[in-house]
């Protein structure tokens, strides 16, 4: 415990930033790790709690919490580091504002999720040839257009079949909270954070393409300017700059390190972070190794100002597939996907 607090942006259903002093460390601490709520935190008790496997496979079963462990000790848990990340992060930067949760840019943080890859679950079952599609239910749902729909989200068959693909019980080496999913969530390295349906109870296999009121409703990119149409899907290539913390005292003539981090999506490597002071040249920060493919890349630049006055530092990462930050916020019609470059006013004393 640290005794943080994420920063409430809406109270219900409860969605909350990550203070920007918890985004110094590595790891994102989970008590001041963002949260994105679409109804509300629903009550499991893991005794009780199944996982129901079916739709198109061969052999439908439903697993209990012990079962699941049972697995992880058998198959093997496994730890990945992962960049969260809500689509909707930055939308508060789009102009004119999108409808939706007016996000900041702190709806981000960076954990290290451990439990079972969903494939050694799946195994048993014999997803079907036909199946194109897993659907992810959650215990969590709400009014849609008149009607109770649960929190459910798809993934392509490969997505959901690849070993990083986990059903995550635990968050930073602690039990998950019931916040951020618990018993069970799914969590989707490199993709954006909507992937991860926590409080998961169903995973049924499909034939036709999924098209719910969170999958085809809501979670596409429309009426984009300049960027692809289509699903929500992977992350886009960001960063953030960390330090100096906000109203930290800077003097002319005194060194000191920015810093922050970057990452993108699908398993890209960040492999430049560039910073300009004002309308000065871009200079290459110094990146340090990530916590693995989906974690995110620490980058630090020295800097000492010349000048007293109101410094505009901005700071754009380019990923492994030559991606790099737009300098201002890209614009479409649900506020998905905001990824420009970071700009921070900096006062020099
Ligand atoms: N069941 C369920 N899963 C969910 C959501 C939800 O509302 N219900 N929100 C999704 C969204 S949009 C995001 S960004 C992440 C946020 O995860 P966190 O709250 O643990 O940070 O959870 C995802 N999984
Ligand atoms: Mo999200």
């Amino acid at each position: 415990m640290t005794g943080w607090r994420p920063r409430t942006v809406t109270e219900e259903p409860y969605n909350a930033e990550t203070p920007p002093a918890a985004l110094v460390p590595r790891l994102t601490p989970v008590d001041a790790f963002f949260v994105r709520d679409h109804f509300g935190v629903p009550t499991i008790d893991p005794a009780t709690w199944r996982l129901t496997v079916d739709g198109a496979v061969d052999r439908p079963y439903r697993l209990s919490h012990r079962e699941l462990l049972a697995l992880a000790d058998r198959e093997g848990a496994r730890e990945v580091e992962v960049v969260l990340e809500c689509a909707g992060n930055g939308r508060a930067l789009m102009e004119p504002r999108p409808p939706g949760v007016p996000w900041g840019e702190h709806a981000v943080g960076c954990a290290r999720f451990a439990g079972v890859p969903l494939a050694a679950v799946l195994g048993p079952a014999g997803v079907r040839a036909e199946a194109v599609e897993l659907v992810f239910t959650g215990a969590d749902s709400g009014e849609v257009d008149g009607r109770d729909t649960p929190f459910e989200r798809a993934l392509p068959v490969a997505a959901a079949l690849h070993p990083d693909t986990l059903l995550a019980t635990r968050m930073n080496g602690e039990p998950l909270t019931r916040r951020h999913g618990a018993p069970v969530r799914l969590v989707v390295p490199g993709r954006y954070g909507v992937a991860g349906v926590k409080w998961l109870v169903g995973v049924r296999a499909v034939v036709e393409p999924f098209n719910g009121p969170f999958q085809g409703g809501s979670y596409v990119y429309r009426e984009s300017r300049g960027t692809p149409e289509g699903p929500v899907a992977e992350l886009r290539v960001r960063a953030l700059l960390t330090e100096p913390a906000p109203g930290a005292p800077l003097r002319a003539g005194e060194e000191n390190v920015l810093r922050g981090r970057a990452w993108s999506g699908g398993g890209a490597a960040v492999v430049r972070v560039e910073v300009r002071i004002d309308r000065g040249e871009w200079r290459a920060a110094d990146l340090e190794a990530p916590g693995g493919p989906y974690g995110w890349t620490p980058w630090s630049l020295r800097w000492t100002p010349g000048t007293t006055g109101v410094h505009t530092v901005t700071v754009r990462a380019t990923d492994a597939e030559g991606r790099t930050q737009p300098l201002t916020a890209p614009w479409n019609a649900g506020g998905y996907g905001c990824n420009p470059a970071a700009r921070r006013e900096l006062e020099v004393h």
